[in-house]
């Protein structure tokens, strides 16, 4: 089990529903945002940073005596293209680099379903569909894996790319019900991640097994991943929303560039 975990954009979203689940006797999370992660508390083993994934020195420093790097940190939405190009592509080139110079081996990158934002639900595209985004974002979440496969050919790297659908406490819409990635889940299908011997280079779906799951997880089953949510037990309770045939449902006609 890894030791020393760094995780990027720990103060966001996915990050803080992290933090609690990836608590393991012997390991140390180094918790990483440009706003300074909640100190630690008492009986807590991490480390918090205040740093940006654009700061390479930042970055560098932050890999060192790392294990492995959970990279969380970015832009989560659609937003311009400037922000968007410095944030999530060249800090993600930032981050690879700093984890292959430190010497970390493993870098689990969280990619989204806006990748292939256009790709029709009904296709059930396998993990690792060629891109078809639905925003700067989504472009964003294609560069992210490229640079991933890059590392991991060139240096060697193990890089786990996770198409995550919708990971938040509760579902909110219909086309959560599909995509949704309960926050648990998300620890599992990271655990698999950071614990199998040898994952090379690989694309995944993170969701639930949800009832009205429209993607496979056929690749994240073959990394030890066992989901044990099921996003139905929101059917009752979510906003009925307009049938959305595509993956990225309204990420498909926001404006690209706004903020959304
Ligand atoms: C994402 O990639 C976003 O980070 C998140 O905020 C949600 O919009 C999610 O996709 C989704 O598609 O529901």
């Amino acid at each position: 089990m890894p030791e020393r975990i760094l995780i990027t954009g720990a103060a966001g979203g996915i990050g803080t529903l992290m933090r609690p689940r990836l608590r393991r006797a012997g390991r140390t999370l180094r918790l990483l945002d440009v706003v300074p992660p909640e100190p630690a508390a008492p009986d807590e083993d991490v480390e918090v940073v205040e740093g940006s994934v654009t700061d390479p020195d930042a970055m560098l420093r932050a890999c060192r005596d790392v294990d492995a790097v959970l990279h969380l940190g970015g832009h989560s939405r659609e937003t311009g293209w400037a922000e968007t190009l410095s944030v999530n592509i060249d800090g993600t080139r930032t981050v690879l680099e700093a984890a292959r110079l430190a010497g970390v081996p493993r870098v689990i990158l969280a990619s989204s379903n806006h990748v292939v934002g256009f790709r029709p639900a009904a296709e059930a595209p396998a993990a690792d569909s060629s891109p078809r985004p639905d925003t700067y974002y989504g472009v964003s979440k294609a560069a992210m894996e490229a640079l991933g496969s890059l590392y991991h050919s060139r240096f060697g790297m193990d890089v786990l790319c996770v198409r995550i659908g919708s990971c938040f406490e509760k579902v909110h819409d219909e086309r959560g019900l599909g995509l949704w990635l309960s926050p648990d889940d998300a620890a599992r299908l990271f655990e698999a991640c950071l614990n199998h011997p040898s994952p090379g280079y690989r694309v995944l779906w993170g969701v639930s097994d949800n009832t009205r799951r429209p993607v496979p997880l056929t690749e994240a089953a073959e990394l030890g991943y066992v989901s044990r949510d099921d996003s139905e037990i929101f059917a009752a309770e979510v906003t009925p929303d307009s049938d959305h045939p595509l993956l990225g449902g309204p990420f498909t006609t926001t404006p690209l560039g706004e903020p959304n």
